[in-house]
């Protein structure tokens, strides 16, 4: 899968991708990055990016034409029009289900943002997604586009290794994941829980489902609507809710 990142800073992108496991992945030939920097384009010969807002108010906007630029060089390189991903906080909250979604791409293209954001003409033709990282606000969409692609990357085959492995972890059965725990057996007086030191690997298994369940009721309480539970699973859920006060406190 190959993304592209349509940016003013093409090497905050590419030094925060090329590092760990989504570098060894581009190594190893199951993705590839390029930051395609948008002020390369700009057709002025003071390759300026920027202007002020018809209308008055605050700050400068990112001009149309090197946007648009940016943006051909790469259907050209592609040959078709991909997707494009505009970071903005106006966006659809990212989330697993989208990240798998992307993942099915060939191509995927993201368009970062800064200033007051960009002339709303270019963002008409070419933007297919947008998508927020959350309510808040940030100065522009390189760490947004560097978060999606990471959680992007890891769904595509081959990136991750066995270990890795995407499967049972947070959020893929709507649960949380349970407390894992390494050597020493004992620390700052604290024993692992003895069960995990007996070998019986159903009695973990049932441990650790457990745990995911009590976990996910105390600290994200409202991803219990969507989670896949048995009877006893739902009761232990419930009587976790009533013992738990405040969510983000629990040890
Ligand atoms: Cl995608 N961009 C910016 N600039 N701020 C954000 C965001 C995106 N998501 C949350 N805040």
């Amino acid at each position: 899968m190959k993304f592209y990142i349509l940016t003013l800073f093409p090497e905050m992108v590419m030094n925060g991708l090329r590092t760990s496991i989504l570098g060894r992945a581009e190594k190893n030939g199951y993705l590839s990055f390029e930051a395609v920097n948008i002020r390369d384009y700009a057709d002025n010969k003071h390759l300026r990016v920027d202007d002020y807002t018809y209308g008055g108010g605050a700050g400068m906007l990112m001009r149309a034409q090197p946007v648009y630029g940016a943006y051909e060089a790469v259907e050209k390189a592609v040959g078709s029009r991909p997707r494009v991903v505009y970071l903005t906080p106006q966006g659809k909250v990212f989330n697993q289900q989208m990240a798998k979604e992307f993942a099915k791409e060939q191509n995927l293209v993201f368009l970062c943002g800064h200033y007051e954001g960009i002339d709303e003409r270019v963002l008409e033709e070419i933007v297919t997604d947008y998508v927020s990282i959350g309510d808040y606000v940030l100065t522009g969409g390189e760490l947004p586009a560097m978060v999606m692609i990471d959680a992007v990357s890891r769904m595509v085959p081959g990136v991750l290794s066995n270990e890795e492995s995407a499967q049972f972890e947070s959020f893929e059965g709507a649960l949380l994941e349970y407390p894992q725990y390494s050597r020493p057996e004992v620390w700052h007086e604290k024993a692992v829980p003895p069960v995990l030191l007996s070998g019986h690997h159903a009695n973990i298994e049932k441990w650790r489902r457990a745990q995911s369940v009590i976990r996910t009721a105390q600290r994200r309480p409202d991803l219990l609507k969507n989670a896949e539970l048995t009877e006893e699973e739902r009761i232990l859920a419930k009587e976790t809710l009533q013992n738990t006060c405040d969510p983000q406190k629990a040890p």
